[in-house]
């Protein structure tokens, strides 16, 4: 059987700690054909994001078309969108139902608290992505953002992810990874909201793109048929599994890694 085609919308990382590369090694490692539109190419390492150039004018359109046209993916996930321009090309592309199911990784910042998304960005997501996506996957800092709620709690994780449904998320998955204690994410669909208790993995370690490899195998499991619910599940799983075997390819952040266990039964226990 053909590989089931999913596309990753994001930028480079040429560490391959988040963004493109990242996504298509969860891609691949699930049994996906693994496609990407480039945002914007980035000059970094484990270390430090020196430099974004953000990729110019009608670019990710360009791309985006002539992809599509050729290869139609049945889910795509949006990382990096640098512009306000690039929100809204992808969004016309989501409007008019050509990427399959959406999940929206609303990156704003990078672990190391490089600015990677110009002014108008979070705008931009909030009136046009969010009402075209499947599900969207922020983080804490960037759920209070696209809310516009302070999210100190709980209680207010869950109101803010109301507020996200009521912009036009179907779904909202708020990870919690920064939480001070336990990561614990936070799922609201139309049947459920349910806190995803998780544990601390690897101690004092600071990871670089974790939130890129959760949100492209969220993509990956609804390519492959599941519903957002378990889709999320087996993801959180799988990330998890990543986490434990994370590695340090250079001196900074390690990256969440599976090596050659990077398979799909990884994920399948204790669903
Ligand atoms: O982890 C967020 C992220 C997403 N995409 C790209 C990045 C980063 C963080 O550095 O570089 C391309």
């Amino acid at each position: 059987m053909e590989p089931v085609p999913v596309l990753s919308i994001a930028g480079f990382d040429p560490a391959a700690g988040a963004g493109i590369l990242a996504d298509l090694r969860v891609f691949g490692a699930l049994g996906l054909y693994g496609m990407a539109v480039v945002t914007a190419v980035t000059a970094q390492n484990t270390e430090d994001v020196t430099a974004v150039y953000p990729t110019e004018g009608d670019a990710i359109a360009t791309q985006a078309e002539t992809l599509i046209t050729d290869i139609p993916p049945v889910a795509t996930k949006t990382g990096m969108l640098a512009s306000k321009e690039a929100v809204e090309s992808v969004a016309a592309f989501a409007a008019r139902d050509r990427l399959g199911r959406l999940v929206v990784d609303p990156v704003l910042a990078s672990s190391s608290g490089a600015v990677l998304a110009e002014e108008g960005v979070l705008g931009a997501i909030r009136e046009t992505l969010l009402g075209c996506c499947e599900l969207v996957t922020p983080n804490l800092d960037e759920a209070g953002l696209l809310s516009g709620m302070e999210i100190v709690d709980r209680e207010s994780a869950a109101a803010a992810a109301q507020v996200m449904r009521k912009l036009g998320a179907a779904n909202v998955c708020i990870t919690g990874g920064h939480w001070h204690e336990a990561p614990v994410d936070l799922l609201v669909t139309a049947e459920e909201s349910i806190f995803l208790e998780g544990k601390r993995i690897g101690g004092e370690r600071t990871y670089h793109g974790t939130g890129c490899f959760f949100s492209a195998a969220i993509a990956a499991y609804m390519a492959l048929g599941e519903s957002t619910g378990v889709a999320v599940r087996k993801a959180k799983k799988y990330t998890e599994a990543a986490l434990r075997s994370s590695i340090r390819p250079g001196k900074g952040m390690a990256i969440p890694w599976l090596g050659s266990g990077l398979n799909h039964e990884t994920s399948e226990t204790n669903l």
